[in-house]
């Protein structure tokens, strides 16, 4: 059975990004969101203070398919989530056994059963792709929820998978989880099952020790387990599929705070925790790079006064390779400055009943801000400000980062 995108009823305003390489189409909320558009009015009242737990009012008109329960599968890249996934639904997700990032967008499941309820699994790309920004993986995912939730689906459960076989819990493995918890919020701890995955790669007894380290210290996975999410292994068997699937439908459906954020709130993706976390971690990677270039151009400094064009050329390429990172990072940046005075962002008014106005999955669409805009205001030019450009004959080398994408 083929594995195909939960395709949403009539929405003209939504656009798919066409068909993996593989042929299954790839769900991906295509937002072109301009701010300077009149076309949505702002929330006349500010919606009620943090929407509570639990399951959500039901949106004006729209009927609730609570016949289907929903499970969201996320964690770090090459954590097993679309094997599971292939394995639990039938489907044949592309599973990348090579080095790269598989998953690139949201994509969910074929129905299946589950002791009689029908069951569909959404599979997500992990922070850290190798070939996409931390902004553009939250965008996808945040876009995805948010119009979930204004179609008044809703999440039974949410399945955070760990490979047990790393040795520990490294820089990409922490972002992951942070960036899953602020998605989250603390409420929906419940609803969440820890997933080990590679046991068969790794010592019992290690494996045991890791597994009782991660649920016990503060650090990793302490806070969620303690709310009540069970750490469970995953023996890459169906069976194995249904009993970690069962557990997470024992649960009453949940919102996230990321979907509260977005849709009730009406706040914009950088403006959500999840958002505001990934800046704060962007301004901190130019730091450190800026440091490191600062450093770098003292030495080459002292190389030029000594003549040494060797040592010169040596540091040549660190020195572009930092700066493309910084490039890179700070390109990512006007995609998710807030734009507080922005009327158009706002969703949905909420009142004290509940939430009100819910606007079709084609609005939702089209106002969910998308971080491939390229009407952000632009940062300060870090990359200009540097003293050392490394020239090359056709000048390119030069150009500034907003002229190179404008070229
Ligand atoms: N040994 C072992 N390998 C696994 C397990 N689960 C998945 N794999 C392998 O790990 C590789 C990555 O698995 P994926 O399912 O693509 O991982 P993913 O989390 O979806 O990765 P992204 O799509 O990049 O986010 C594949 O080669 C799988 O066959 C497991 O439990 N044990
Ligand atoms: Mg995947």
């Amino acid at each position: 059975m083929p594995a195909s995108t939960l395709a949403p009823p009539a929405q003209p305003k939504t656009r798919t990004r066409g068909r993996s390489p593989s042929g299954i189409p790839r769900y991906r909320i295509e937002t072109k969101f301009s701010p300077k558009s009149k076309k949505f009015k702002p929330a006349k009242r500010d919606p009620t203070p943090d929407a509570p737990a639990g399951p959500a009012p039901k949106p004006n008109g729209a009927a609730q398919p609570n016949d289907e329960a929903h499970i969201l599968v996320m964690g770090p890249s090459g954590s097993g989530k679309t094997s599971f996934i292939n394995l639990a639904s039938n489907s044949s997700l592309p599973v990348s056994s090579g080095l790269k990032s598989c998953t690139k967008e949201v994509a969910v499941s074929e129905p299946f059963q589950v002791d009689g309820q029908r069951v569909r699994l959404i599979d997500t790309p992990g922070f850290d792709d190798s070939s996409q920004s931390d902004g553009d993986v939250l965008a996808n995912i945040a876009g995805f929820l948010a119009q979930e939730f204004t179609q008044g689906k809703r999440l039974h459960g949410i399945l955070y998978f760990h490979r047990i076989a790393d040795v520990r819990m490294g820089a990409v493995a922490k972002k992951n989880l942070v960036m899953f918890q602020k998605m989250c919020g603390e409420h929906a701890y419940p609803n969440v099952v820890i997933v080990t995955t590679r046991w068969n790669e790794v010592n019992t007894l290690v494996a045991e020790s890791r597994e009782s380290e991660l649920r016990s210290k503060d650090a990793f996975f302490r806070s969620i387990a303690e709310a009540g999410a069970p750490l469970m292994r995953y023996g890459r068997t169906e069976a194995c599929t249904q009993t970690i699937i069962r557990k997470a439908l024992e649960r009453q459906p949940v919102v996230l705070t990321i979907q509260q954020q977005m849709v009730v709130k009406g706040k914009k993706v950088a403006d959500t925790d999840a958002g505001m976390r990934l800046q704060v971690e962007r301004m901190d990677s130019i730091e450190k790079c800026k440091e490191v270039l600062k450093g770098l151009v003292q030495q080459i400094e002292v190389l030029k006064e000594g003549n040494d064009t060797d040592g010169l050329k040596g540091l040549e390429g660190d020195v572009r390779e930092l700066r493309d990172k910084v490039r890179e990072l700070q390109e990512g940046n006007p995609r998710l400055i807030s734009r507080q005075n922005s009327e158009s962002w706002e969703l949905v008014v909420a009142s004290p009943s509940g939430v009100e106005n819910f606007e079709t999955p084609s609005l939702l669409a089209e106002r969910v801000p998308s971080f491939a805009s390229d009407e952000g205001d632009a940062d300060p030019p870090i990359i200009g400000a540097l003293p050392l450009e490394p020239e090359e004959e056709d000048g390119s080398s030069t150009s500034t980062s907003a002229e190179r994408s404008s070229a």
